[in-house]
């Protein structure tokens, strides 16, 4: 692609964007300048894109914050830091499009803050989650706090962070750090099934799931009926459904189940 950033490499394929995280000699690290970039690619994307895939470059996919810019930084510096993560992960959670994670070896500190701002993650068998900024005597700052309780609950976390614990990717998969696993070295090839697959739902039913049903989710049970209400007389209104259900009717979609 044309605009080709440092941290990241950017490929096309079809209508998925396949954002490459491209540091393997340093495990992936993000650096100010890979967060940076992340902000840009989600908060710009190229037209025609509807589904996008992140995965890491080399054995791993994200060792987390480049530690090695973490010395020099002041309270005033550390907080503008995490919020910068903070948007950048925004635009991905909250952005135009499904984000599907293809997750391998190091899944840690914010390479999980990152996995956690995706909508689907697919961990192969050489996956492993960890929170080691406990360990390093920090805390995390790319939005964890707010989005593992939410998969994972509050106290599997408090646990992750206050033990160093690793959980590999069966359990990862079981407790909802991801919602596939597969074996070693399928996690891409999984993930852009996913992604192309979601591509193909009507737009409005991906809008929704991206910037509505997170936020029914933090409603209250009134406020977000509600909500559901109107999200689902807004979708059902759209051309797209009426010819989705035209076809059903007509007995020319597919079934349920059906491949
Ligand atoms: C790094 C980083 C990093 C590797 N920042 N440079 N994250 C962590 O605490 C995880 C730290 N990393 C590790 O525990 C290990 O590197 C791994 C388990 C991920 C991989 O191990 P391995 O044996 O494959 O690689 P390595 O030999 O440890 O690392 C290879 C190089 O990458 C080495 O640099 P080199 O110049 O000596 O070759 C490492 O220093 C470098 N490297 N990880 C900088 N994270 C918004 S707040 C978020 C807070 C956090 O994310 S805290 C958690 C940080």
């Amino acid at each position: 692609m044309s605009d080709i950033p440092t941290c990241l490499q950017l490929q096309r394929d079809g209508d998925v964007l396949i954002v490459t995280l491209n540091r393997p000699a340093k495990r992936n690290a993000l650096s100010d300048a890979a967060i940076l970039e992340l902000e840009h690619t989600f908060s710009q994307l190229p037209s025609g894109i509807r589904a996008a895939v992140i995965h890491g470059q080399g054995e791993h996919f994200c060792a987390g914050l480049d530690l090695s810019e973490l010395r020099e930084r002041d309270a005033e510096a550390g907080l503008m830091h995490s919020r910068l993560w903070h948007r950048a992960f925004d635009h991905i959670q909250f952005g135009a499009v499904p984000v599907i994670a293809a997750l391998k070896g190091a899944v840690v500190g914010g390479g999980l803050e990152l996995a956690a701002a995706a909508h689907i993650r697919v961990a192969d068998a050489s996956t492993f989650f960890a929170l080691p900024e406990g360990m390093r005597g920090i805390f995390v700052g790319g939005g964890a706090a707010a989005r593992l309780p939410r998969l994972i609950g509050v106290a599997r976390m408090t646990d992750m962070m206050m033990t160093g614990r690793v959980i590999d990717a069966t359990e990862g998969e079981r407790i909802g750090l991801a919602q596939y696993a597969v074996g070693a070295g399928k996690s891409l090839d999984k993930a852009l099934e996913i992604a192309h697959q979601v591509a193909k739902n009507a737009p409005m039913t991906n809008y929704a799931l991206i910037h509505v049903l997170p936020r029914i989710a933090d409603a209250s049970p009134e406020q977000g009926l509600m909500m559901e209400a109107l999200v689902a007389a807004i979708a059902q209104s759209t051309g797209e459904a009426k010819a989705r259900l035209e076809q059903f009717l007509n007995k020319q979609a597919k079934k349920v189940g059906e491949a």
